[in-house]
């Protein structure tokens, strides 16, 4: 992706995820934001975007972070959240076993705790160990964990899977976990 439109991505993500009101934006209570009022709000703090820039952001955006209203008024997160949205996604059922990247130095608390959302609203899994490996570079050396979803899900626990394809659940207890043999 282009520096720029990283930094804007960037950028985007602080407000639609995490502090619209750094810059006076107010989300709905299903985390969409007028696109006018976030391109007005941006400009005036010193952000230069624009309608067409704020389209190449969604469509080169490398995780497709973002999503746009079918009639394009509207925008937000796909998932990442730590304020409360309710992103009214309807409960999946969900492959047999997602992945989770984490890194060695969170293994001790996730094997006495279970996968814990920490700050955002869900816990985010991947549907596929490259993906997962990815997200736990992010971190430090990745360690991939293996979550015995289906089994999850029979037991009563809901799954969503979010418009750019991360599965997201509330929180998974250590039972479901499967640790690499040499951790
Ligand atoms: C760890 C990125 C200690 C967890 C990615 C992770 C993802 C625990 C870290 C999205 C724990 C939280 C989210 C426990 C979990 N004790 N540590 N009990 N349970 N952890 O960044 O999943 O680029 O909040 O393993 O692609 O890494 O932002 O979550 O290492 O989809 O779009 O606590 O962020 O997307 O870290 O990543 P994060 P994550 P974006």
């Amino acid at each position: 992706m282009d520096p720029d439109l990283v930094r804007l991505s960037k950028f985007m993500s602080l407000v639609l995820r995490h502090k619209p009101q750094e810059i006076g934006l107010e989300l709905d209570a299903n985390g969409w934001a007028d696109v006018d009022e976030l391109i007005a709000r941006a400009n005036v703090r010193g952000v230069r975007l624009n309608r067409q820039i704020l389209q190449t952001v969604v469509e080169t955006n490398d995780k497709q972070r973002f999503a746009l209203s079918d009639d394009g008024t509207r925008i937000r997160a796909s998932q990442g959240h730590s304020i409360e949205v309710d992103l009214a996604l309807a409960p999946r059922q969900p492959p047999e076993i997602l992945f989770h990247g984490t890194t060695s130095r969170f293994l001790e608390s996730i094997r006495r705790q279970g996968l814990l959302r920490g700050k955002r609203q869900h816990v985010h899994l991947s549907p596929d160990e490259a993906t997962a490996t990815k997200v736990g570079q992010r971190h430090g050396k990745p360690v991939i964990l293996r979550i015995l979803a289906e089994q999850m899900h029979q037991a009563g626990r809901q799954f969503y899977l979010s418009a750019n394809g991360v599965w997201l659940t509330e929180h998974v207890p250590c039972q479901y976990l499967v640790f690499p043999a040499q951790i």
